[in-house]
């Protein structure tokens, strides 16, 4: 069991904002990401869920593979979980906005927080669902860093912080920084993070994506310091003396990966034994 990484003081205290208000609130909007919907849940909503229902939004829907997230979509629905995958980059809120308003009662607006762990992509969902960009949002973990409202048309919304659970193991913080949703200099470096990536990939015979994208092959039998060394030495990051500079290295390809430039993939599928 890996130590507490990174749950700052503002996760701490959305936490206890989001347990002050889950009574007052008519759904709860858990965000997940659509490459790994369990590894991205949310530790904090079987507690909050004693008090509201809880819907899914599977967000970044064009990063994964679409078979992996139609399997999710039904996995979530015969579980009787309303869920919707959605690319945020091109958002379609109608239907969401009308399954939405039905756990409302009638005579007002639904009342509803965005839940979930950093970088999902709660923030984007809000603003697509209040219909503007007021909730700030961002590329790097940790952008949303109190419990703010916001109003739309028939709907009152709670932007809330990305919330991580303390006591996750090493290799879930290492899978979630490959996802963005982890900081990864906190957790042992880019180095640590991006050779665990590699052999994640090469596990699950994805690597061709990055063969394509940079022509660096990962044969079984060669260690992921030589396949990252390669990968390095493509990307340019070398320091004085010609070395390779595995932490740049690193962070280029996590970074590539977590925002989608290697390709859409899927991590896990619904029945895959969770991640330790
Ligand atoms: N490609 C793609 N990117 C997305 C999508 N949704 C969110 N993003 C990106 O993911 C990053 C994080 O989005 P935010 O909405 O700030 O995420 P958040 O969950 O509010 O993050 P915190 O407040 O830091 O916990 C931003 O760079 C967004 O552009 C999506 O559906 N597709
Ligand atoms: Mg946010």
């Amino acid at each position: 069991m890996g130590r507490t990484a990174w749950f700052p003081g503002h996760m701490a205290k959305g936490k206890r904002a989001l347990s002050d208000l889950a009574g007052k609130l008519d759904v709860l909007l858990e965000v997940r990401d659509a490459r790994a919907p369990l590894l991205t849940s949310s530790p904090i909503i079987n507690d909050l869920s004693f008090s509201c229902p809880v819907a899914v939004v599977l967000a970044k829907r064009d990063l994964a593979d679409e078979e992996g997230t139609a399997r999710w979509v039904s996995w979530f629905a015969s579980s009787g979980t309303k869920c919707w995958a959605l690319n945020l980059l091109k958002p379609r809120m109608d239907a969401v906005r009308k399954d939405l308003a039905s756990f409302g009662p009638a005579h007002r607006e639904v009342r509803l927080a965005v839940v979930g762990i950093p970088n999902v992509g709660k923030s984007m969902v809000l603003n697509a669902l209040v219909g503007k960009s007021s909730a700030p949002v961002g590329g790097i973990p940790g952008i949303t860093r109190g419990v703010s409202w916001y109003r739309g048309k028939n709907i009152l919304a709670v932007d809330s912080p990305g919330i991580l659970d303390p006591r996750a193991g090493d290799g879930v913080q290492r899978a979630l920084a490959w996802l963005g949703s982890s900081k990864a200099d906190v957790i042992g470096g880019y180095d640590v993070i991006a050779l665990d990536l590699v052999e994640a990939l090469r596990r699950r015979d994805l690597w061709p994506m990055v063969e394509k994208k940079w022509g660096v092959p990962a044969p079984l039998d060669q260690p992921a310091e030589t396949v990252l060394e390669a990968l390095g030495r493509r990307l340019g990051c070398l320091v004085p003396g010609g070395g390779v500079d595995l932490s740049a290295a690193g962070r280029r390809f996590v970074e590539a990966f977590s925002t989608g430039r290697l390709g859409a993939v899927t991590l896990e599928l619904p029945g895959d034994p969770p991640w330790s």
